[in-house]
Order: C-alpha cells, then structure tokens, then sequence
C-alpha cells in the first residue's frame, strides 16, 4: 500500500512533490498543478513536505531531473542521488512472489489492491534503516514516467515513486464503490500497466501490479500479457452485463425530463446533487469523491418529474483510458436534455478547469446537450468579485449549494428551461390500453382528465418530444 495515516492517528508518510517547467508553462500554472497534485496527495493521506521544481526543455532523459536536482531530490529522501550505472538492471529486493491465483483473484469480489503493487518492498528497505525513519517514503511526480525513469529515479531516491496517472489510479481505486467502478478502475488500471509490461522483464521492475512474472525473460513477460489481455477480457464481459442493466434503467427513462450534473473535480457537483434531490450523497472536501453515478428526482416533485444525475468529475491530465472507461458512467451526461456544468467560481483556476471540463466532454460526445453554467461557492467571493463574474458570465447561474435560497432559484431555472419547450395537447387512450395512461401521468402534467365510452381524454402539457412518442404509441395501439 501507499503509505498514509491510518484512523489511529500514526503520523502520515512523507511526500516530495516534482514537476518541471517545460516551455510554455507559466509559473502560476505550475504552482497551480502542483497545488493539485498535493491535493491529490492529500487524498491518498500523504502529507507533502518539500516541492522541486526545474526548468527543462522536456520530460525525457533517464532520471527527467538534472544531476544537481537529483542530488537535491536524493538529500531529502536518501538514497545515492544519481542513476548508478546500469540502473535498469537493478537488483535489489528481490520481486515478492508471483501471484499464484491470479484467476481466483479475477473472479473474487474485485477487491483489487492497485497501491499495493508498488510499495510493500520499498517500505520493508526504508523501515530497515533507522536513519531514514523521518524522511519523506514518497516522490510525486506532476508528470507521466516511462518504467525506466521511475526505476532510475528509485534507485536514486530509494523511495516510492509515483506518476501522475498512477497517483489519480490509486485514488479512483480506494473511490470506486459500486461493482461497475470497480470493474472500470480495474480495466483502466491494466490498461495503464499493459505498455508498461514491455520490458519489465528485467528483475526489479515493481510496475507488475502484482500481475505476476518473476522476470525470468521473455517467457514470463508474454505470459504477463497473456495474463493481463485474458484479465482486461474477462472484466470487459463482466462489465457489459453490469452495463446492460445500467442501459436498460436509462432507457426506461428516456422519456423522462434530465439533468446532468458534470464539471471539475471538487467544484460541488454532489452538494447540489443534495440539495436539489434531497438525498445524501456523499460530500467531501476531496478530489473524486464520487465515482458512481447516482439519479434522483428533483425536489420538491414537479409534474411531469425531473431527473438529476451526479458524475464522476474531471481533472487535468487525466490518463486516457480512465476517461474511456468511464464513457459509460458519462452516458448519464451524453443523454440528458439538459447539462447543469457545474464550476467552483472560488477557485483561482476555475476558467482552466471550466475549459478542461468542455475539452473531455466534447471527446466523450457529451458536449452537444444544451447547458447551464453553474458558477457555485459564491458565497466565497466577495461581494466586488461576484459582480465581475456576474458581468463576465451573464447567461451562468452565480449560487452557493450552501444556500437555501440560492437552491431554489436554479431549481426554478430548470423547471423554466423544461417548460420552455412544453406544449399542450390532447391524448385519448383507449380502455383496452389503460397501462398507458400511467405512462401518460409519469411523462406529462396532466390539466384535465375525462371519459367516454371508449376511453380516457387526457389534456396535458409536456414536452414536444414526449408528446409525440405518445401520440406515436397511442395511435399503434387498437382501439377497443
Ligand atoms: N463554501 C462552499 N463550499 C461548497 C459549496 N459547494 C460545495 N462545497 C464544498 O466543496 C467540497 C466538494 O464538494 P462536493 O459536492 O463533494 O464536490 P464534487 O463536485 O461532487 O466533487 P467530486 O465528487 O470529488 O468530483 C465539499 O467540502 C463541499 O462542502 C458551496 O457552494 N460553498
Ligand atoms: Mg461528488
């Protein structure tokens, strides 16, 4: 496991945080990531003692840093502060064992250990040396490694290194709570292991994720990615029958009116959620959260009823293939009529947030669905701040999910942007098909209601697109 404090209150591991200055990234962009990464740190309980920063033309080379950052690097964690020579065949702890049921471990209850795979050993050296007991286990880096530069710069820091793709792997992975979280964390996470694999058959690589292969050559590797393509295989199909479900609850509610509720993580997606539903997803002042996708009705009811839907946040430089894999969780968002984005106007780097947010929804196909901006916390600013962005963003809705008042009023913009597309109508249904008119109450609000010898008359008011699916099905259905 990462180490992290537990509930007893053991003082919680030490962490380095790195990230280079590469051309064209300003200052305040690169404290505003690192800030980010300490808060992702946060979240895995590690608390953050010492930033390094340096400037460099590009991320490659074999330890990313220069020499004299290593050495500065290696001087708060330990470790030799250069890349010995030969480093990729680095010997020490030796790999733990080989994980002998790699299938039980596939079909047990996914409980799925990714933090695991890359300290136990580690742990085990520093514990060892006394002399190391104060100093920082872990080293972020704000960037993505390639298996070599990590090996170097463990073997240079002798600490935990971590990348960027993997830190926000590990935290979706303590996050995701229902089966198909778990299945898509575990898809992605192999899928971030998979081209990491080549060329970890060299002894030493702790990349493996306890996926097996005791490097003993190429043998091994290919048995590894054998191992891990049945795996992903074999998660795959499970997934699609979790998703099948999923598909058949959202298609019984296609006719019903939605809103989605997409944007940053943190920005306070599941506080409206809350709020507007009135049910009690989990809040918290942490990056992910919410993994799962949750839909409730509006509250108090309108007629006809309103769904909303929280999601999975976004942040920078989210690895690839978490986003495909989460395009599902996202269909909430691709399929509602209306797309409530919701930003923390607090935040200094709300307007880069804002801006990823639309760049991941316009990849998912999600960026099409009508919007509202949702500029919350505004209860954060001062008074001379919310006038500027109350004159820079006119068409968003500046609140706080805090306020009552404030809750109610984007209620009633909903509500008006669902109504501005109502119309009314007649509809008869006949008696020989009375199951409808349940449908007729769930999809539209009914004005007046009467009989006659061969059914109900229904006036009713709702959206046209519902309207004309139900004339559609009412004039399929035989009259008796
Ligand atoms: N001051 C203030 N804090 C807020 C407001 N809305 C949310 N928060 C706080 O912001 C933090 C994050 O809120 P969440 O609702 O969990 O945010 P989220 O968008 O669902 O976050 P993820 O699920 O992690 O992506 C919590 O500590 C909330 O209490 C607000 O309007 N004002
Ligand atoms: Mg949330």
């Amino acid at each position: 496991m990462i180490p992290s404090s537990d509930s007893h209150g053991e003082r919680a591991a030490q962490a380095v945080l790195v990230s280079l200055q590469l051309p064209g990234v300003s200052n305040a962009e690169l404290e505003a990531s690192l800030d980010e990464l300490e808060r992702l740190a946060g979240t895995l309980g590690l608390c953050v003692v010492a930033r390094i920063t340096q400037r460099r033309n590009r991320s490659g080379g074999a330890a990313v840093l220069g020499a004299g950052k290593l050495r500065e690097l290696a001087r708060l964690t330990g470790g030799p502060g250069r890349v010995p020579l030969g480093a990729a065949r680095r010997q020490k702890g030796a790999m733990p064992a080989d994980d002998p049921d790699l299938d039980a471990e596939v079909g047990a209850d996914f409980e799925l250990d990714f933090a695991a795979e890359a300290g136990d050993d580690d742990r085990d050296l520093v514990d060892e040396d006394p002399g190391k007991k104060n100093r920082p286990t872990v080293v972020l880096f704000d960037h993505d490694l390639t298996p070599s530069q990590l090996r170097n710069l463990e073997g240079a820091t002798e600490a935990q290194v971590l990348d960027r793709s993997s830190v926000i792997l590990s935290i979706f992975q303590r996050h995701a709570r229902t089966r198909e979280a778990r299945l898509q964390v575990e898809i992605a996470r192999l899928n971030y292991l998979a081209p990491r694999l080549r060329g970890s058959h060299v002894s030493g690589d702790r990349m493996r994720g306890g996926i097996g292969g005791k490097g003993a050559g190429e043998s091994a590797l290919e048995l590894d990615r054998r191992r891990v393509r049945d795996r992903v295989a074999e998660l795959r199909k499970a997934l699609v029958d979790v998703q099948r479900d999923a598909e058949v609850r959202r298609a019984r509610r296609s006719r019903v009116d939605a809103v989605a509720l997409v944007g940053y993580t943190n920005a306070g997606k599941s506080s409206l959620m809350r709020a507007l539903t009135g049910t009690d997803v989990l809040v918290e002042d942490q990056l992910f959260a919410t993994l799962d996708t949750a839909t409730r009705m509006l509250q108090p009811p309108t007629q006809p009823k309103i769904l909303v839907s929280d999601t999975v946040g976004f942040i920078k430089k989210l690895p690839h293939d978490l986003i495909a894999s989460f395009r599902s969780t996202l269909e909430e968002a691709r399929t509602a009529t209306l797309v409530l984005h919701v930003v923390d106007a607090a935040d200094p780097e709300w307007r880069s947030q804002f801006h990823v947010t639309r760049t991941v929804m316009g990849e998912l196909g999600a960026g099409e669905s009508p919007s509202l901006v949702v500029l919350n916390k505004s209860d954060r600013l001062d008074a001379q701040a919310r006038v500027a962005l109350a004159a820079q963003m006119p068409n968003a809705h500046l609140m706080s999910a805090h306020r009552p008042a404030d809750v109610a009023g984007l209620r009633s913009r909903i509500i008006a942007f669902f109504e501005r597309d109502m119309v009314e109508a007649d509809l008869f249904v006949s008696y020989s098909s009375q199951m409808l008119v349940h449908t007729v109450y769930e999809t539209c609000r009914v004005l007046s209601e009467s009989y006659d010898e061969e059914g109900t008359h229904l006036r009713v008011r709702a959206p046209s697109t519902v309207v004309e699916d139900l004339q559609g099905m009412l004039t399929a259905t035989p009259k008796a």
